[in-house]
């Protein structure tokens, strides 16, 4: 056997699971490394839905998948980005590259998936992704030093292995509910749902809603519902309440207490009848395909224990875990880890000791800890994402210029929860402004993409502006 065939059979092989936001921000990696002529290794990537996206690959599916896995998306119709576009840029694709004109600065679902798949449909990514695959099961030989993955081919219904020198998770961590109990409310007569099963306002159309929860899920869905006709929607805070300017129609109250039927008993000793109820309680991290000593174990925050740098697991870094943090950055920030862990991968970033490892970790940890507003959390993880990217040939961003955007951003919401989306921004990638959408985000009841990057006639405009709701 000569010396190339023996290069050729010990190629390392990577093998990735998720094809979601950051398991294609790994590819898209690989393949920036391949163009520039670097040797790169085999790498597989496993995706359980037919298509990739992750969650903008929107189902209208709940509960079961038709191969009966447990569905992935928990993203609904009418969803627009609930950030400023210009904080998740992919600074090696821009909005322009992909869209050839300016556009709005808070896109729907369908324009931000398409944008996503811009960048990689111009490479042969497809190729390297297993679609209706499911990852079933992980170990690791402490001797050869490699992981053998355990997979379903979910439409031939056959079982069978791989083995791989790397692993990088990125199955995502909004997808399994968080599903807290009520006294009382296994007899509540109505529609009682998580998030997760959401898929869009149109049936609480004229009914009274409780939103249990604070946090996004909470503020978007009882946005949504309020636009879409809901009759009221409550919010019910265990913590904090969300604390903006509701509008007519949208109120907050502390945690409720039980349930009676169809009336909830709250804190503070009100009472009131509801006709649906939706848990906004985030979700669980979630790997049922991992052992417990490869598992990371987290709740939602913006600085998950045992990941060195957030992505490399401590105690066996060749697991690499992308896009497990709490998430203000996000397309942007699963391509700075990705560019890292590609680099680790290729021999080209050197791993500390364990013990400086987790010296670094706890260095952050305790910064997470003392995080007290969303200001401080947005400059936590921008400095985080600054501490990465210069340790790739990730392209630069002016990081210092997205922070002030997100504080923007925080304040407008503040402002007024149901303008905000008509603001504009200022791309860090191009220079480019965003135009403001043809129609205001409160009268726009379409989020297709069609209707979306329709340009009226010049004559037509004055009309779109003064009735949009007619378009
Ligand atoms: P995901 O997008 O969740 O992708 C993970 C992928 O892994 C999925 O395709 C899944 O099918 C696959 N997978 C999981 N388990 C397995 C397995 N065992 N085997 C094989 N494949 C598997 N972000 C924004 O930037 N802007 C927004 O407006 C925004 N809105 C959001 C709204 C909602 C309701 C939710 C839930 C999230 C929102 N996000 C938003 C955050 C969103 O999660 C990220 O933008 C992004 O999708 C995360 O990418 P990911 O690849 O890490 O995970
Ligand atoms: P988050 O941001 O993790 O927030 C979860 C919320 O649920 C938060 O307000 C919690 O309140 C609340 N919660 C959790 N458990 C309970 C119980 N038992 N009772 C009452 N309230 C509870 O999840 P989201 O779904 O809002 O957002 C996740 C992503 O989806 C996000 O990135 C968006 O882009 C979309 P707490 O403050 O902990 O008391």
């Amino acid at each position: 056997m000569g010396s190339k065939n023996i290069y050729i059979m010990s190629k390392k092989r990577v093998g990735i699971i998720g094809a979601g936001p950051s398991g294609l921000a790994q590819l898209r990696a690989f393949e920036a490394a391949k163009k520039k002529g670097e040797e790169v290794p085999e790498v597989v990537c496993f995706e359980k839905q037919s298509n990739w996206g992750g969650m903008w690959n929107y189902s209208w599916r709940t509960g079961v998948g038709k191969y009966g896995e447990p569905i992935h998306g928990s993203m609904y119709k009418y969803l627009w980005s609930n950030g400023p576009k210009e904080c998740l840029e992919f600074s090696d694709y821009s909005f322009d590259d992909h869209f050839k004109r300016p556009i709005s600065s808070y896109p729907p679902r369908p324009v931000l998936f398409d944008y996503i798949q811009g960048r990689i449909k111009k490479d042969n990514v497809r190729d390297y992704i297993k679609f209706d695959t499911t990852a079933r099961w992980v170990s690791f030989d402490e001797t050869t030093k490699k992981f053998t993955l355990v997979l379903d081919d979910l439409k031939n219904d056959k079982t069978y292995s791989e083995e791989f020198d790397y692993l990088v998770v990125a199955s995502g961590h909004f997808s399994t509910p968080n599903m807290p109990y009520f006294k009382g409310i296994e007899n509540f007569p109505g529609n009682a749902i998580h998030a997760h099963d959401f898929r869009g306002a149109d049936q609480y159309k004229d009914q009274n809603l409780l939103l249990i929860g604070s946090s996004y899920s909470a503020e978007d869905i009882g946005v949504q519902c309020h636009k879409h006709g809901a009759k009221s929607v409550t919010l019910s805070y265990r913590t904090n309440p969300i604390g903006v300017k509701w509008p007519e129609g949208i109120k907050e109250k502390p945690l409720v207490t039980h349930f009676e039927e169809g009336v909830a008993h709250f804190k503070d000793g009100t009472t009131e009848e509801y006709d649906a109820v939706i848990m906004c309680t985030g979700y669980q991290h979630k790997f049922p395909f991992l052992p417990d000593q490869m598992r990371l174990k987290t709740k939602n925050n913006l600085y998950p224990d045992n990941l060195y740098k957030g992505v490399f697991f401590n105690e066996l870094p060749q697991l690499i875990y992308l896009g497990m943090q709490d998430q203000y950055y996000t397309f942007n920030m699963f391509d700075t880890q990705a560019w890292l862990a590609r680099d680790y991968m290729l021999g080209k970033f050197k791993l500390p000791s364990i013990e400086e490892r987790r010296k670094d970790i706890d260095y952050w940890l305790e910064r997470n800890e003392n995080l007290k507003t969303g200001y401080d959390d947005v400059d936590f993880q921008s400095d985080y994402i600054k501490d990465i990217i210069k340790l790739s040939d990730y392209p630069g961003f002016n990081i210092d210029e997205v922070a002030v955007m997100f504080k923007e951003w925080l304040n407008d919401k503040e402002e007024c929860i149901l303008t905000y989306r008509d603001k504009t921004f200022q791309s860090v990638v191009t220079g480019t402004m965003a135009e403001e959408h043809h129609t205001e985000w409160m009268d726009e009841m379409d989020d297709s993409k069609e209707r979306y990057l329709y340009q009226p006639e010049e004559e037509e405009e004055d009309d779109v502006k003064m009735n949009s709701k007619r378009y």
